[in-house]
């Protein structure tokens, strides 16, 4: 079993090692139904980056497995943002395990929690 250390909040930098970090968001603030996860990566030097590949895993831990999507791999848009759809269907807490690699070398795994 992996860790999947709480990651800083949305908006913030999450380094991914030394030399780049990331950036999570959401087009909302997630509530019941659809809600799309953006992930942008840069260079410490703060240039984007689009040769990662982003995965995402969405569950309830209060019911673990019962919601869960497995790995899910993100999309990257013509604006270079990693995309993830992800869908919330019930009120509770919601856990997003994140999972970075780059030429098949896993760089960061991290989790974000919230409350619907
Ligand atoms: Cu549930």
């Amino acid at each position: 079993m992996q860790a999947f250390p709480l990651m800083p909040d949305p908006g913030k930098k999450v380094p991914i090692g030394s030399d780049y970090y990331l950036i999570y968001g959401f087009d909302k603030k997630p509530k019941l139904g659809p809600v799309i996860m953006k992930v942008e990566i840069f260079t410490k030097e703060g240039n984007k980056d689009t040769s990662f590949e982003v995965k995402g895993n969405t569950d309830m831990p209060s019911m673990r497995g019962a919601h869960a999507t497995g790995d899910k791999a993100f999309t990257l848009s013509k604006r270079g943002d990693y995309l993830l759809p992800i869908g919330i269907v019930m009120p509770g807490e919601w856990e997003i395990r994140l999972t970075v690699t780059k030429d098949g070398k896993t760089l960061l795994r991290g989790r974000y929690n919230f409350n619907v």
